[in-house]
């Protein structure tokens, strides 16, 4: 006897609850399959626009070391995307269609890559804050329900903290230096401060996702935990290096054991979100530009397949006659 939708999707949470990982073959709920196409293609988003505010300093890099570090980074992120793209893709997503909605401003990319970047400074802010949320953020996906989803993240995570001390070395290179490379940093941890928090999403009680994506252990902490983490490993950081977190609600509470830290502007965040953000439009103009700019190398791709194609089957034509 066939079984019902509600006792497979019980089958399938009993799979989860034990740890199991779910596989793209496997039987799965619409909503899972619907909601991992969801975070995942906004994910490869991510680290494909993440790529711009960075790549905006390779030419400016102020000596040949730091450029080829910057130049691996952002060549990274590339790679974290095109991973990205396959985990989405085996959903039965293409990557012509998550690619379109990119473009058309209608899929979600990460806020945090509508800010600008004004100083070399800010390439040492985005790899110490950035990338350092990202790990706290992508370490626990490692253990996600969705097996290609956690294999991929686990390759992310390690280039992560490469980044992230390559941006914390330049911050302390800065800070070490002249009153005006301090002033520097100082100035690119007040523009990044605040956004960086806002990068772990709306607060648990006005998260839509969170409570069904903790059952499915797509998330395995929420968004609040994890910004919470990012705040007690961060404040210890800035304090190595001698600047001032912005903030100045944030001290450290002996009966939580964590730093208490200050009202967040969530309507900042999703004015960002809506596409007001300072760079929003220049940043899909960018993806947008580099598309169509990339069209004769499709063109010529496809037309080599074509070729080739053709040239197997007219072989295979003679062999037959031969
Ligand atoms: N920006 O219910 P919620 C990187 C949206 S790449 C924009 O809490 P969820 C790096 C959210 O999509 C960093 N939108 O959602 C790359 C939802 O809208 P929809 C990217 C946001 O999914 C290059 C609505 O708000 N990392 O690190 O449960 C260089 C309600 O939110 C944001 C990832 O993508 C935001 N910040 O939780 C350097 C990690 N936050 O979809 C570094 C994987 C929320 O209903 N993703 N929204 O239209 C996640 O962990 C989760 O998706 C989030 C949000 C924690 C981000």
């Amino acid at each position: 006897m066939e079984k019902s939708i509600a006792e497979l999707e019980a089958q399938f949470q009993a799979r989860i609850d034990r740890g199991e990982s779910i596989e793209p073959k496997d039987w799965m709920p619409e909503k899972y399959r619907k909601t991992h196409i969801r975070q995942i293609s906004q994910h490869a988003n991510s680290e494909i626009v993440g790529m711009l505010p960075e790549a905006n300093w390779i030419t400016r890099a102020p000596t040949l070391r730091r450029k080829t570090a910057l130049l691996a980074k952002v060549q990274d992120e590339a790679g974290h995307g095109l991973y990205l793209y396959s985990a989405t893709e085996t959903l039965g997503i293409s990557r012509d269609e998550m690619y379109e909605k990119l473009h058309s401003g209608k899929a979600k990319y990460s806020s945090i890559f509508n800010y600008p970047t004004l100083t070399w400074a800010d390439m040492g802010a985005v790899g110490w804050l950035v990338d350092g949320a990202a790990i706290i953020n992508q370490v626990p996906l490692t253990r996600t329900s969705f097996g290609p989803y956690a294999r991929a993240m686990v390759r992310v995570c390690k280039e992560e903290s490469f980044h992230q001390r390559q941006g914390y070395e330049i911050m302390l290179t800065l800070c070490k230096g002249t009153e005006v490379q301090k002033a520097m940093a100082q100035d690119a941890l007040n523009r990044w401060w605040w956004p960086s928090l806002m990068m772990f999403g709306p607060p648990d009680a006005e998260s839509t996702h969170t409570a069904q994506s903790m059952i499915w252990k797509l998330k395995r902490k929420t968004n609040d935990e994890l910004r919470q983490l990012f705040v007690d490993i961060t404040k210890p950081q800035a304090d190595i290096l001698g600047l001032t977190i912005p903030d100045p609600d944030l001290k450290w509470n002996e009966e939580t054991g964590h730093y208490d830290f200050g009202e967040i502007d969530w309507s900042e965040f999703w004015q960002v979100v809506k596409g007001h953000g300072p760079m929003n439009k220049q940043r899909l103009a960018a993806r947008n530009k580099a598309w169509d700019d990339g069209e004769w190398v499709r063109d010529a791709a496809l037309a080599y397949a074509d070729k080739q194609e053709a040239m197997k089957e007219e072989k295979q034509e003679l062999k037959k006659v031969g």
